[in-house]
């Protein structure tokens, strides 16, 4: 009998232990981190249930068509919204959200408020929802550290480099959590039968150099120069190495997931129609950039490292190109060429 394989499978490491472990880098914590996280996952797994049903809405009326009592059913991304919005809230432990879902952020109510701030996409890739693609929660966490009467949105108006920890979570064939607390990166599986995340993907390095990019072509006729000749020299490689494969899923959770776990290269980059290409700072560039350089990846906007950029909207956007660290050395020696 295995009694190694047999201890492995019977000693869980779930994501709560994970981080109650993790708690123990700082003497001084109290569990105010364990206690946010833990409302992050229930939000993620009651998503997650959502998302699982998608499917039957024709049959059981659900995301936005009307049920067979004749209730008109919540679209996903707004009933996403509410639950992490109420988790994060109820936690006690949060001062400012800022959703990709609402217009302005949400200021806490100064009697529930606790030292962080949440930044998140509640359902990203939604346009992916019909066709049972994978789509994800996206979020990034900064602490405040001063009087909570005083806060404002510059408490969220923060470099990436200053978050404290940044996570996806991917709803595809099984549900998978991805979380960085700034000591490298660790991806979690739902066990339903348990309704536990159990550590799956420990330490996840990302590969030095990839096979795949991973970009929309659709937009090549509008990209600037360094992004056309890197997608060239993808394609039509000068060094002798074979061709990079192409894999794009239109879903950043998903397209990001793989990039860290193959290897390769993730772009949305600034085009003509587009000068700061599509994506939002705060939700998806910062904690996607920051799960990259804790894995050993880099991110870069085209200008600078990415989690040196400082937002002044809670809603900006900005071109990114990252993943394995010496696909995204090429990119930047172009721009840099390109600036000569
Ligand atoms: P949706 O939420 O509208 O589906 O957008 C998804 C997304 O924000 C991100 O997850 C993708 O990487 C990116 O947009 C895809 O954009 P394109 O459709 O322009 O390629």
């Amino acid at each position: 009998m295995d009694h190694a394989a047999d201890a492995h499978r019977t000693d869980l490491m779930t994501v709560t232990r994970y981080v109650l472990n993790e708690q123990s880098r700082h003497p001084e914590a109290r569990g105010d981190f364990t206690i946010l996280l833990s409302h992050i996952v229930l939000g993620c797994k009651f998503v997650c249930t959502a998302v699982n049903k998608a499917g039957l809405a024709k049959l059981i009326g659900l995301a936005g068509e009307t049920n067979v009592q004749g209730e008109e059913q919540k679209k996903l991304d707004v009933l996403s919204n509410e639950v992490f919005v109420k988790a994060l809230v109820s936690s006690g432990r949060t001062c400012i959200l800022v959703s990709e879902e609402d217009e302005e952020a949400t200021f806490v109510d100064p009697r529930l408020r606790g030292k962080y701030c949440v930044v998140f996409d509640p359902l990203d890739g939604s346009s992916n929802i019909d066709c049972g693609v994978s789509i994800g929660t996206i979020f990034g966490v900064y602490m405040v550290d001063k009087d909570l009467d005083s806060i404002s949105l510059d408490d969220v108006l923060q470099p990436g480099k200053n978050m404290l920890a940044a996570g996806y979570c991917m709803y595809g064939s099984s549900c998978t959590l991805v979380i960085s607390t700034g000591y490298g990166v660790n991806g979690f599986t739902l066990d339903p039968s348990l309704g536990e995340f159990i550590l799956t993907h420990p330490d996840i390095k990302i590969p030095k150099k990839g096979k795949i990019y991973s970009v929309n072509e659709g937009n090549a006729k509008n990209w600037d120069r360094p992004t056309a000749k890197f997608v060239e020299k993808c394609k039509f490689p000068t060094d002798g190495s074979s061709p990079k494969s192409l894999r794009y899923i239109g879903s950043m959770v998903a397209d990001v997931h793989r990039t860290l776990l193959y290897g390769g290269i993730f772009l949305y980059p600034a085009d003509k129609k587009s000068p700061n290409g599509k994506l939002r700072v705060l939700y998806e560039v910062f904690p996607m950039s920051f799960l990259m350089e804790q894995a050993g990846g880099q991110a870069f906007t085209g200008k600078e490292r990415a989690l040196d950029l400082v937002p002044t909207k809670i809603h900006q956007r900005s071109p990114i190109f990252l993943g394995s660290y010496d696909d995204v050395e090429e990119i930047k020696a172009l721009y840099a060429a390109e600036q000569k």
